[in-house]
């Protein structure tokens, strides 16, 4: 895997600096040349377009027990023996609770426009509800600030997946409370953070969180609960959704913009032909039925009803009402593709899954597939008339090696990256509204119950000294950021 790469073939494709310790800051392209460059690009973005990257609290932060933070119930899951890969937890991760300022100084030298992060709801709010713990708001308040002096504009998710425990213990997402009390969460958070922050998502991946947390249990809290029990903890995600959406526009400041960021199944059409194309914009909506498409549509697709019959969630017309509460983006979390085909079956689509020797990353859910970061804007766009979308994450794993003289030859992240950039060219070429694009992510980090072997970060982090290096898919984007383009 590793090392496909010559020492000499880095040099060539990256300049011989790139070798050096301190490449990032030596490879500096001056503004004259960005600028013929730029237009020379192949592949140019929109002016203005926002690379990013992102990462997730629990993913990086560390510090678990500091500045009045409760528990959340990954503390609890990763510590029960047995849930994680090697029994990692993220008590340490990226350190990034204490390294945040190293961490943006990172982002700088990369030239990223924007950085997407989270906040640990249980920081802020250790039960969950109740008395706020100021401390833990301080944090996000340092790290802002150090991103903004650094000209790094910060885009904020509230829940990434780290409930606290207090919650869980009262019913978790089982219980409707809890989408109140993220309401209130969300509310109180964009009361102080949107002074900086303009743009918040509500929610990341509610389809990971529930599906894999409440029903195969591999995730926290761990439950297989039946379908009647996962289809109302679905609706409960979705309804905070709804409810932070409004809590957020009554505290934010005037002009703040919520959405939300969603692992919306990718439908890519087998081949592209107009009966394909129109199987696939149909599975687009119902395989998404009970995250994305009721959020957009504020009401469930007869087909979803139908399909889950006596177990299907019970809900008000107010739930109803708050969950389609507009959006002013949608965020899509861009990995693999679900491939569809055309089908005379009533629903008009069937899913085509690639055989077992499909080409994958590191992690074997991860199928390489570009034309999903295509698909996925274009049909969200065309199916809702969405006007702002970004790829909120998009990312490889890999088993990384980091050389004896320093360096790491990440020629497979670097080939997917640019694959799927070349991709999403195509899509804003057309004119399908993506604004930005968020790389996951920025460094190595705790993979949830895949622990910390399975890297997707564009900076290397030994994990035993925190040192953090920039792999050659950072020299890869920082090339692409200077460009605005691929070369
Ligand atoms: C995202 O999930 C997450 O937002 C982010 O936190 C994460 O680090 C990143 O991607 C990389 O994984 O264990 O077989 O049930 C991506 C979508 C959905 C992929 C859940 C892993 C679990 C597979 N994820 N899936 S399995």
């Amino acid at each position: 895997m590793q090392n496909r790469f010559s020492r000499r073939t880095f040099a060539r494709l990256f300049g011989s600096a790139a070798l050096a310790p301190t490449a990032l800051t030596n490879l500096a392209i001056p503004a004259s040349a960005q600028t013929a460059q730029s237009a020379s690009a192949t592949r140019s973005f929109p002016q203005g377009f926002l690379w990013g990257s992102a990462t997730a609290s629990y993913q990086v932060e560390g510090a678990v027990n500091e500045d009045g933070r409760g528990p959340s119930i990954w503390d609890t899951f990763s510590h029960t023996p047995g849930k994680t890969n090697n029994g990692d937890t993220g008590d340490v991760a990226d350190d990034h609770y204490h390294r945040y300022k190293e961490d943006v100084a990172l982002m700088k030298a990369l030239g990223l426009k924007t950085y997407r992060f989270s906040v640990a709801w249980p920081r802020v709010f250790p039960q969950g509800t109740g008395t706020p713990n100021p401390k833990g708001l301080d944090f996000y308040n340092r790290m802002l600030d150090e991103l903004l002096a650094a000209g790094i504009e910060p885009y904020c998710t509230l829940f990434h997946w780290d409930l606290p425990q207090a919650l869980e213990d009262k019913g978790g997402w089982q219980s409707r409370d809890t989408s109140e009390a993220f309401a209130n969460y969300a509310g109180y958070v964009a009361q102080h953070l949107s002074d900086r922050v303009k743009h918040f998502m509500t929610m990341n991946e509610m389809s990971s969180f529930v599906d894999i947390g409440y029903r195969d249990g591999r995730h926290a809290p761990g439950l297989k609960l039946p379908p009647a029990g996962v289809n109302q903890v679905r609706h409960h995600a979705v309804l905070a959704h709804g409810l932070g959406v409004q809590a957020i526009r009554a505290h934010a400041k005037p002009g703040t913009k919520v959405g939300l960021a969603e692992n919306a199944s990718a439908c890519v059409p087998v081949i592209e032909t107009p009966e394909h194309i129109a199987a696939a914009a149909k599975a687009y909506r119902e395989t998404n039925a009970g995250y994305l498409t009721v959020v957009m549509e504020g009401k469930y697709t007869d087909a979803y009803l139908a399909h889950h019959g006596a177990a299907a969630p019970k809900f008000t017309a107010a739930d109803m009402k708050a969950i389609g509460s507009p959006v002013d983006f949608v965020g899509l979390n861009v990995y693999t593709p679900s491939y569809v085909r055309a089908d005379s079956s009533p629903a008009g689509f069937a899913m085509v899954h690639p055989p077992a020797s499909y080409p994958h990353m590191m992690s074997k859910w991860l199928h390489v597939g570009p034309e999903a970061i295509y698909w996925s804007p274009k049909l969200a766009a065309q199916l809702w008339n969405v006007k702002e979308i970004y790829i909120t994450e998009n990312g490889a794993s890999s088993e990384d090696v980091l050389t004896p003289d320093g360096h790491v030859y990440d020629s497979d992240r670097v080939m997917y990256l640019r694959n799927y950039l070349t991709q999403l060219h195509r899509a804003v070429s057309e004119n399908v509204p993506v604004r930005g694009y968020f790389c996951w992510s920025l460094m190595d980090n705790y993979e949830w119950a895949d622990g910390y072997a399975y890297r997707f970060g564009i900076h290397y982090v030994d994990f035993k000294t925190q040192k953090r290096t920039p792999k050659m898919s950072a020299h890869f984007y920082r090339e692409v950021i200077a460009r605005n383009g691929l070369a």
